[in-house]
């Protein structure tokens, strides 16, 4: 197993991986921020290293400064969370040629799976249903541009090649406007990813957001975890996420997943990932993959028993996976809150002292946070300050024990988002299950 890691993260993440590594005998290096010094992983870390100012910029993307950490203390392998560094192959590779192991996928997947266009064409050649769209950039010539939209069918999406999560992309509902729309995503994609390459896609009306979550190894390994929904969302940041998706037969399920497993296979994939579709009318349509751990994979842990983490550390020492396809059994249902430091109605961030701090418990309910009373949110980083887990036999009973939590939690001192998990946990259509994309925005009233 790995001697030492460092954790080149903060928040509940970083505490999330400090706690799979005392499970696993690892010691851990963690770097902050100068912001960061009373973080909790901070305290509980065997070692720490402040790499640089509180913007992130100057610490947690501070590639010299993780690597030196990395170096100084003599670590020998680099857990990157989520976000920060965690999809940027310069970063891998620089890792792996400074001669420490990355916990991620190789750099060239990572690479692979940046470019939207030949993800979506790996993807493809493994029998994975995509969206009609172009199958290579878009060119200048707008002739061409016109012909292939109206073959498409409008109303189509032109995308960053270099984008996702939401970024780079423009809905088009007619050749009027089909010029404009090009030209401008263009040009933010040039600045914003530094390529400017586009595609075109139909846009699917109404779906739903469903993911599936893959682990493989370095010894031919590849298992699916099953699926989440993570609908419940505004301005592409998820608020509530569940699995397993309901309505999913157990058969889409396994078929859905083994397609996922196939073309991990075939990218020679390695670590934990998650494929993106769009969910509509019993079909699943590939968006993008993401190389790397997420937010909601807790509600995947609770409902196989699989410590993702953990086994992301075992394949980054080369152990085989803990698990065969054979041994995953979804069991019962998970639910995710997502708690955002952030004013109830305008969303906008609520940086502060926490005063009071009361934690909900009880049968089947999981706190990830690194909060605690007196700790201050600072106004640098994202505004999640925990995640808030209910599992159970059936999805009732899920629901009924976050509400419950909902209930029991006290954060003061600072704004959160408990009230409109409050909502959304009395909404009739989020209690029946399945909603949209677009339903938090539209019916919640939070535009
Ligand atoms: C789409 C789409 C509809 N049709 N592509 C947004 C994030 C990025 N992962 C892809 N996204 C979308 N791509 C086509 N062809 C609608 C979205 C979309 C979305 C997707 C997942 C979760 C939330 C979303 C919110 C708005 C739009």
């Amino acid at each position: 197993m790995l001697d030492k890691l460092v954790i080149a993260n903060r928040g509940e993440i970083a505490l999330r991986i400090l706690r799979a590594c005392r499970e696993l005998h690892i010691k851990t290096v963690a770097v902050h921020s100068s912001a960061d010094r009373d973080q909790k992983h901070v305290r509980l870390a065997d070692e720490s290293v402040c790499i640089g100012p509180p913007p992130a910029r100057e610490s947690y993307l501070n590639v010299p400064a993780v690597i030196s950490a990395a170096e100084v203390t003599d670590a020998v392998a680099i857990h990157p969370g989520y976000g920060f560094l965690a999809e940027n192959a310069d970063f891998a590779e620089r890792v792996e040629q400074s001669g420490f192991i990355f916990v991620g996928p190789r750099p060239e997947t990572i690479r692979l799976i940046g470019d939207k266009l030949s993800a979506i064409a790996t993807m493809k050649r493994s029998g994975i249903r995509c969206l009609p769209g172009s199958d290579s950039p878009l060119s200048d010539d707008m002739e061409e541009n016109l012909r292939l939209a109206r073959d498409i069918g409008y109303p189509v999406m032109i995308k960053a090649a270099g984008g996702g999560g939401g970024r780079g992309m423009r809905i088009v509902h007619s050749d009027a406007t089909l010029r404009n729309a090009i030209s401008v995503t263009r040009t933010e994609a040039a600045s914003a990813f530094g390529n400017d390459a586009l595609y075109m896609e139909k846009v699917l009306d109404g779906p739903r957001h469903i993911e599936v979550q893959v682990l493989a190894d370095e010894h031919g390994n590849v298992i699916h975890l099953g699926d989440r929904d993570c609908s419940m969302q505004r301005r592409h940041q998820k608020v509530v996420e569940e699995a397993p998706a309901p309505g999913i037969s157990r058969k889409l399920r396994s078929r859905i997943g083994e397609h996922c497993v196939e073309a991990c296979r075939a990218m020679g994939y390695r670590s934990a990932g998650t494929f993106e579709f769009l969910y509509k009318d019993g079909d699943f349509y590939f968006i993008e993959m993401n190389p790397r751990l997420q937010v909601e994979h807790p509600v995947t842990e609770m409902v196989t028993g699989v410590d993702i983490v953990k086994e992301q550390l075992r394949v980054a020492s080369g152990e085989p996976l803990s698990y065969r396809q054979s041994d995953i059994d979804i069991r019962g249902h998970a639910i995710e809150c997502r708690l955002n430091a952030e004013a109830p109605y305008t969303f906008m961030p609520s940086p502060g002292t926490i005063t009071h701090f009361h934690l909900p418990g009880g049968p089947g309910i999981r706190v990830d946070t690194h909060v605690y009373q007196g700790y201050t949110v600072p106004p640098y980083y994202d505004s999640m300050i925990g995640k808030l887990i209910a599992h159970a036999e059936t999805r009732p009973l899920a629901l009924a024990r976050m509400t419950t939590a909902l209930t029991e939690i006290v954060i003061d001192g600072i704004e959160t988002n408990i009230p409109l998990h409050q909502r959304i946990f009395s909404d009739a259509a989020f209690i029946a299950g399945a909603v949209n994309i677009h339903y938090l925005e539209k019916t919640l009233g939070t535009e």
